[in-house]
């Protein structure tokens, strides 16, 4: 199948090596070497991305304007293939798109230092800023309703109330306690109704995977825009802190190991806020803290809500592994939530 696709590309099977690459669970990804240069290999999930022309449509918006704004912006920009085509589509396998590998570039899946924090933190915060002069209304939404917390919550209790009866009762105590989160939900409604709170470039799924840093560590640009599409700051900043603050990731099934490193919230707020400070209003930067809370609540309704519904949307490795997800997701948001009153603070005060 990849040799068709990279063939349309003018890039010949013999001389090629295909590998699979990153950790990511929606689309697959492989890397392509040809003699001297390497790709980046994409199959988008059609099922998540019903219309992926609102991709590329969104990405040749904001590649042209940074190249019009900001030229030296490194920006990866998809490959057109010899036909002219910015995605490739097979009948059967879906739209394919190829991307420059940019070279001496590496990706982290684990924050390990404060400075991989930090440097991820400048990075988004410089994408959503230079993209401000974009009129938000031409971006298409990839998603609808992607990170409509309401709508999330809402999905999970109708996935408890049809579920198995075995998964029902497995996952009791986990629904009680997220239903006794429901308050983050109902910030959320007001958030919605509020002006103070714009609607933004946003990223929409800022691991530190997403980030390419350079061979010093510094970070270059960030990576995966298929959810690129207007959004609210609390999306990339609460994704980060879900994603950096802890050393262990989502997958982790000790959840001893789960706990919030303060100093990484630290450097959040300081690489954020060195690029997004003059750009968000008082009241959004009094929800820096909230959209911690936000990003894991909405994770672990999200995962709940696919075990509850027969891991349609991530699949599962092993029997269980959703579940093991939002337990985890649900320890990490009560332990950020104990450090409520030594963390409000920090973005506040950090004008
Ligand atoms: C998915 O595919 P990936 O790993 O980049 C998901 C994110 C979740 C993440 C959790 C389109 O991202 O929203 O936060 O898994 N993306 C989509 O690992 O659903
Ligand atoms: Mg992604």
């Amino acid at each position: 199948m990849t040799e068709f696709v990279l063939s349309t590309y003018g890039l010949q099977k013999d001389e090629l090596t295909v590998e699979e690459f990153g950790s990511g669970l929606i689309n697959s990804t492989w890397k392509v070497s040809a003699p001297g240069k390497q790709y980046i290999l994409q199959r988008i999930n059609s099922n998540v991305f019903q219309e992926p022309a609102a991709i590329s449509g969104n990405i040749s918006l904001i590649a042209n304007h940074l190249k019009n704004n900001y030229p030296d912006y490194l920006f990866a920009a998809p490959i057109i293939s010899n036909d002219g085509n910015e995605m490739i589509y097979v009948e059967g396998n879906g739209y394919f798109r190829l991307l420059p590998f940019i070279e001496g570039s590496h990706t982290f899946d684990v924050a390990t230092t404060l400075e991989m924090a930090f440097e991820a933190a400048i990075q988004f915060g410089r994408f959503t800023r230079l993209l401000s002069g974009i009129e938000i209304d031409k971006l298409e939404i990839t998603i609808p309703d992607f990170h409509n917390l309401s709508l999330r919550y809402l999905q999970f209790l109708s996935a408890a109330a049809n579920t198995t009866k075995l998964r029902n009762q497995e996952t009791f105590e986990l629904i009680e306690t997220l239903k006794e989160f429901s308050f983050i939900a109902n910030e959320y409604e007001k958030i919605l109704t509020n002006p103070e709170f714009k609607k933004r470039v946003t990223h929409h799924d800022t691991k530190i995977s997403n980030v390419l840093f350079n061979h010093n560590r510094k970070g270059l640009c960030v990576i995966d825009l298929d959810t690129v599409m207007p959004g609210y700051f609390i999306s990339d900043v609460g994704d980060m802190m879900r994603t950096y603050l802890s050393p262990v990731g989502e997958e982790e099934s000790d959840f001893s190991k789960i706990i919030i490193r303060k100093e990484y919230y630290t450097a959040i707020v300081e690489g954020y806020m060195s690029e997004m400070k003059d750009e968000l209003t008082e009241i959004e930067k009094k929800h820096f803290f909230y959209a911690g809370k936000f990003s894991i609540y909405m994770q672990a309704l999200r995962f709940l809500t696919d075990y509850l519904n027969g891991d349609e949307y991530y699949g599962a490795a092993y029997p269980g592994q959703n579940l093991v997800r939002a337990s985890n997701q649900t320890i990490l948001l009560k332990r950020l939530m104990e450090l409520a009153p030594d963390l409000y603070h920090i973005a506040i005060d950090s004008r």
